[in-house]
């Protein structure tokens, strides 16, 4: 019989500038209850392997004893955990079609939660979830957005992601909407260009979704498998806000493997301007159609949409994001210095899953200077604390018999301060 291992709560005490100190696994919750000036909620994301890319990739599974790879053996293991972890919201990726419907659905939907799902354009039938629970949430809008674009030859692979914008339910106080972001990015090893490309446009959807009357952005939380590991330049993009890509290899981009292929260097700029996307990565004015009108057709605010686009952006390798965004996890145990795993399977190891989030000010002083726009903030309370590489492997990798996915759950708790 293989064990089971622990993953502990780490409680974070973030009310000092100093480096976020982390109070351990002493079960000492900060009683963690809404009033008027909280509104506590937690996040889970988690890649739950789809039963057909299992069975299209079965060389990364061989160390696995077979029955544990049977569907009807992992999907009732997985329901387990996410009815154990009781998350408030949960951002799934792989969720494959048929099973959503049959059992995926049906059984989250018994838990509470409401579920939106956009699978991928193409042939492969999986997709992102994000599921949130009734009593703590109400559904503003849903977002999903298709990297797939028939237009743009780059854009030729279908994954996808899902942005909602939810209203927290609180008896207490009215708090500010909350933007929830899925997505899973394409997987090849060699095409930073694309991957890059897909995380811009789930960007400027982000944009488009948080972005309130005042000019502010509401607190947003970005879930996925991001294909890419710490450090590399498409997470360093995500955490600094700024990327200078001159001269980067595309097989570079995403550090998951040292590879001979995929050495052609980023062009500039990386997608083509009908995409409608800035270096900025939001949503550019739509050309406002200069036939026909005179200038005397033209309302006050195309007037000056037009001159927007007169003043375009000077071609530069610079890439931009206007948010400030954190990421729960460290991607090191602090006294080892060991690696945490999200994902482990009989070809990798690493960390490609990530909660990131726009973290309350005094989070941010890591950003002196940066120009970034007014985003609201979240406090991190806790997290589930990752497993090494070593952890994993006494129990024989991933999927065994108690973990039933090749990649780890995520786990969040967060506050929203008025
Ligand atoms: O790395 V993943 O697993 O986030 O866990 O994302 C992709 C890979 C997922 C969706 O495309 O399927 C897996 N070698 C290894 N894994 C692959 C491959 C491959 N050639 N193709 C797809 N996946």
């Amino acid at each position: 019989m293989e064990g089971t291992i622990k993953r502990n709560w780490e409680y974070i005490c973030n009310h000092n500038k100093e480096k976020t100190k982390i109070l351990g696994d002493k079960n000492v919750d900060p009683k963690c209850e809404d009033n008027e000036n909280n509104f506590d909620f937690s996040v889970m994301s988690y890649n739950i392997l789809s039963q057909d890319l299992l069975e299209d990739n079965s060389h990364l599974y061989k160390h696995c004893q077979r029955p544990v790879l049977h569907w009807s053996f992992r999907f009732p293991n997985i329901l387990k955990e996410i009815k154990h972890f009781d998350a408030d919201v949960l951002c799934l990726q792989e969720v494959q079609e048929d099973h959503y419907g049959t059992e995926i659905r049906p059984s989250l939907e018994s838990l509470g939660y409401h579920c939106e799902y956009k699978m991928r354009t193409g042939r492969k039938p999986d997709g992102c979830a994000i599921c949130f629970k009734h009593s703590k949430f109400s559904l503003i809008s849903v977002n999903p957005v298709e990297f797939y674009r028939p237009d743009i030859p780059l854009l030729d692979r279908d994954n996808v992601g899902l942005v909602l914008l939810l209203q927290p339910k609180s008896p207490c106080a009215a708090f500010p909407v909350i933007c929830i972001a899925n997505t899973h990015l394409l997987y090849n090893p060699r095409r930073g260009d694309i991957k890059l490309t897909q995380l811009a446009m789930l960007l400027a959807e982000i944009s488009s979704v948080a972005h309130q009357k005042d000019g502010s952005f509401c607190p947003i939380v970005m879930c996925g498998d991001f294909n890419s590991v710490p450090g590399s330049p498409l997470y360093s993009f995500i955490k600094e806000g700024k990327l200078n890509y001159k001269g980067l290899a595309i097989g570079k981009v995403s550090g998951q493997e040292q590879s001979s292929r995929g050495q052609r260097i980023l062009s500039i700029p990386i997608w083509p301007p009908n995409l409608g996307i800035s270096q900025n990565c939001v949503y550019e004015v739509q050309q406002v159609p200069k036939v026909e009108k005179t200038d005397s057709d033209l309302t006050q605010t195309e007037l000056e949409k037009t001159e927007v686009l007169v003043t375009a952006e000077k071609l530069s390798s610079n890439l931009q994001h206007h948010f400030s965004l954190s990421s729960v996890y460290s991607h090191y145990f602090p006294d080892t210095g060991i690696p945490e795993v999200t994902t482990c399977h009989s070809r990798s190891a690493i960390t490609v899953d990530y909660i990131f989030y726009s973290a309350e000010k005094e989070d941010v002083a890591e950003h002196p200077g940066a120009e970034v726009a007014l985003v609201g903030g979240l406090k991190l309370l806790a997290r589930l604390s990752l497993l090494t590489e070593q952890d994993l492997w006494t129990v024989n990798g991933l999927p065994n018999e108690n973990n039933s996915s090749d990649h780890l759950p995520l786990l969040a708790k967060f506050r929203l301060e008025l």
